[in-house]
């Protein structure tokens, strides 16, 4: 009783501080004047950055307020930190698996182009295309796809914690402009700048984007094979090994604590951690860090040099993991042997989504019927589990299914 009255207060708070951020919200698109001025005044900076001044008016042309949603984006806030079960149960997989196969068999003349030429896998390419943008089916969505340079205008004008990173990534497109890789029509990111396949905001653009399909522009919002292997110039001019894996799970022996950093895979198997599939470590002279993203309950990993490279493309250790385990998957290795710490019966993607539509249907949710369970499908399965009088976890699992299915 007590903790039900903590919750409900704490979602009265929240409701006040989502009003704040509308009431900011309103202010900013209504505050015409104010960002017009800004365009104005940033067109010196530009041009002191060398931006043409052609080039800058017609990338603003027509650009007169904030946008709205590029605002209502970076003030969400997210209710609950995802569970690691939850955050990969989402990405990795039978999905964004069998599309991953299905595009590995679809670009193949491609892929082992960029994989020869890059030295970076194949696999490895096709799981960050997944988890940036569902193999670019998330570019067909409109709202994913904000005018450039007017949302990072809205950020360098109305978001205080992100105006530095907004300018920077704003001087950045409009070189992208000026140099003709994509005209001011096409100039298309996410709310934070992001661009294209695989998600480059500009200055990683500048630095790793190639043109592989050789028309002379470097296109990674239209070319598969321009975005696979810009991708891949990352990994590869931040350190990637070729031919080597991220890391191995493994198995820890009960009852000891184990050393922080990094040793030799040798060294690990000395103190009695091993793979959990049961065989030898390749080259164990090499290095690995162990990472336990769920606690000893759940599976262990020993991460090799390419784990900290995929780093470099998202700075999260749950989205580097991610990636190596779908690029496990979609070249045909098995799964965990171990699973997440999950106090549930896990839903196969299919039922997943069967569980969207049923609680769609009694009008508990109204979001996409995509599979993925995020803040709107655990609150549409907490609502209906209050109405059945179930425990109220949000959890996606058979057993929710299964009530739901029972009528
Ligand atoms: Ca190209």
């Amino acid at each position: 009783m007590f903790a039900n009255r903590a919750v409900f207060s704490l979602a009265g708070a929240k409701f006040l501080i989502a009003a704040a951020f509308l009431f900011a919200g309103v202010q900013a698109s209504s505050a015409d004047a104010g960002f017009q001025r800004w365009i104005a005044q940033f067109r010196g900076v530009a041009i002191e950055n060398g931006i043409s001044a052609s080039i800058y008016d017609r990338a603003f042309r027509g650009v007169t307020e904030p946008d709205p949603e590029v605002l209502r984006k970076a003030n969400f806030q997210p209710e609950f930190r995802n569970e690691p079960w939850e955050y990969f149960d989402n990405r990795v997989n039978e999905h964004t698996i069998a599309t991953g196969r299905q595009m590995a068999r679809q670009w193949k003349p491609w892929l082992d182009r960029i994989e020869s030429h890059f030295g970076v896998s194949r696999y490895v390419l096709l799981a960050i295309w997944s988890m940036e943008t569902s193999y670019g089916s998330a570019l067909a969505n409109e709202r994913m796809l904000h005018n450039l340079p007017r949302a990072l205008a809205t950020l360098a004008y109305a978001d205080n914690r992100r105006a530095k990173f907004a300018r920077t990534q704003l001087i950045a497109a409009l070189k992208i402009l000026q140099n003709g890789d994509i005209t001011e029509r096409h100039l298309s990111g996410s709310w934070a700048g992001a661009m294209g396949h695989t998600q480059f905001i500009p200055t990683s653009y500048q630095a790793y984007a190639v043109d592989m399909d050789g028309d002379g522009r470097r296109d990674v919002w239209n070319s598969v094979p321009d975005a696979l292997a810009s991708a891949a110039n990352l990994l590869r001019k931040n350190g990637w090994r070729s031919g080597e894996t991220w890391g191995y799970e493994v198995v820890l022996p009960e009852g000891r604590k184990f050393p922080g950093g990094s040793m030799s895979l040798s060294r690990w198997a000395e103190i009695g951690v091993v793979r959990a599939n049961g065989k030898a470590f390749p080259a164990a002279s090499r290095n690995a860090e162990l990472k336990v993203p769920d606690g000893r309950a759940g599976p262990a990993f020993l991460m090799t040099k390419n784990f900290f490279v995929l780093k470099r493309y998202n700075n999260a250790d749950t989205y580097a993991l991610a990636v190596g385990l779908l690029a496990d998957q979609i070249a045909g290795y098995g799964g965990l042997v171990r699973d997440w710490n999950r106090p549930f019966q896990r839903l196969s993607f299919d039922e997943a989504r069967e569980l969207q539509k049923r609680l769609g249907t009694l009008g508990y949710y109204e979001g996409e019927i995509d599979g993925k369970i995020g803040q709107a499908s655990r609150e549409a399965i907490r609502a209906f589990q209050s109405r059945m009088g179930l425990t109220q976890d949000g959890h996606p699992s058979k057993e929710v299914l299964n009530v739901l299915r029972g009528g």
